[in-house]
């Protein structure tokens, strides 16, 4: 391979390592889209899935505090987003879908996870109060994807 081949393949590398897809945003760690448009934990895990991603999964104090700042000064008009985590395999145990790492108790809204009347078996992130809570999976809401 060439010199200048080989550096262009390399730029190009550097380049997706530090951008982000169009229409995604810079997080602390990873790149994040917020969805314009409504479906259901399933349909906004498959859409995650289709953009080589997954929902978001914001584990870490300092990547949950990014996404509730940004979902208030960009999405106000959407209150609440899907994420990445469920208790629908054992009710109650909340996990993360893809590492199964618990949620932490102390980012919840206050009051919740409240099962809302038994099938709130599906994580959101509610910007305007900025937190997190549970809702039943086959409603419609906004989601967030992470790349990984
Ligand atoms: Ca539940
Ligand atoms: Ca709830």
């Amino acid at each position: 391979m060439s010199g200048w081949i080989h550096a262009t393949l390399l730029l190009l590398l550097v380049v997706k390592a530090q951008g982000c897809p169009l229409g995604w945003v810079q997080g602390p760690i990873n790149c994040f889209f917020f969805s314009q448009f409504p479906g259901t934990w399933a349909d906004a895990n498959a859409i995650c899935r289709s953009f080589n991603a997954k929902l978001a999964e914001p584990e870490e104090a300092i990547t949950l505090t990014f996404l509730i700042g940004h979902a208030k000064s960009e999405h106000a008009f959407h209150d609440q987003f899907y994420l990445g985590g469920s208790d629908m395999f054992v009710e109650g145990v909340w996990e993360w879908s893809s590492t199964k790492h618990k949620i932490n108790p102390g980012h919840w809204l206050p009051g919740n996870p409240n099962d809302d009347g038994h099938n709130g078996d599906c994580l959101t992130l509610q910007g305007s109060q900025g937190g997190l809570n549970d809702v039943i999976c086959t409603s419609d809401y906004s989601f967030i994807c992470e790349t990984e």
